[in-house]
């Protein structure tokens, strides 16, 4: 076998931890995402997608930061096992973080608020770092994943950046100032449709004291109705 196969065969040893950690974490989310569904007044979540990060952008990534590419090196980066869960309006946002650290399966590390201090891109989005135990031929190893949480008018900003921007050199100053503007436009739409949506929750919550109200009368009147025919 030569040095490369044998440095491939031990990357594909590796990708099982990450598989492995990666499953664990597509239950837990799928089962924060059913207790909002089925326990919950609201339903924060839009929906979620995992994903192992693929080979091309971990060696680039592992470039950019000067890190040498061995295998027990791709311990050092935090998102190689990732889950991006995508909300309505922001005030959702804090909601699914409070449920991630309210969950003792999933052991924290880091968070990093990029709402609240936004990247010079323009950038924003809750991040998460947690870690999930794997033990494979009795070996056991911390696999460092991550969350990243944001709502959609974000993920929308994000996912265009990505393509347009976030990894390539030759954007002019005068575009990226542009896709910060950008950024800036859609936080401020973010906030009206958040107040709006606070607003609609409090409607409904009103609504359905009332219709709370209505049974009850239809029920004492339906009892009283009851009571004279005999
Ligand atoms: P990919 O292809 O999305 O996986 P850093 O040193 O700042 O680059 P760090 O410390 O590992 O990265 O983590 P950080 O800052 O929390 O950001 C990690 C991820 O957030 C990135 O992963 C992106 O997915 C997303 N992100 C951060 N900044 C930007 C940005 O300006 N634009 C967009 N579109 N996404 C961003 P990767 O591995 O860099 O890339």
């Amino acid at each position: 076998m030569t040095q490369e196969e044998s440095r491939l065969k031990e990357f594909g040893k590796i990708k099982l931890y990450y598989e492995s950690a990666l499953k664990q974490l597509q239950t837990e989310l799928n089962l924060i995402n059913d207790e909002f569904s089925t326990l919950s007044e609201i339903q924060p979540i839009d929906h979620i997608k995992t994903r192992i990060k693929s080979f091309s952008s971990l060696y680039e990534k592992m470039n950019r930061k000067n890190i040498d590419f061995t295998i027990e090196n791709t311990f050092l980066l935090c998102d190689i096992v990732g889950a991006r869960i995508v909300c309505d309006f922001v005030d959702d946002i804090y909601s699914v973080i409070n449920k991630i650290k309210s969950k003792s399966s999933l052991k924290i590390i880091e968070e990093k608020d990029y709402i609240k201090n936004p990247k010079r891109s323009g950038y924003r989005g809750y991040h998460i770092i947690v870690q999930i135990p794997v033990v494979i031929n009795e070996i056991k190893r911390d696999i460092n994943c991550e969350i990243q949480i944001r709502s959609t008018a974000m993920d929308f900003w994000a996912s265009s950046e990505h393509k347009l921007n976030y990894k390539s050199t030759c954007m002019s100053d005068k575009d990226k100032k542009e896709l910060k503007k950008l950024a800036d436009d859609i936080w401020k739409m973010d906030q009206i449709m958040n107040k709006l949506s606070i607003k609609r929750k409090q409607s409904n919550l009103l609504e359905s004291k009332q219709a709370t109200d209505i049974n009850l009368l239809s029920r004492l009147f339906t009892k009283n109705m009851e009571n004279k025919v005999y």
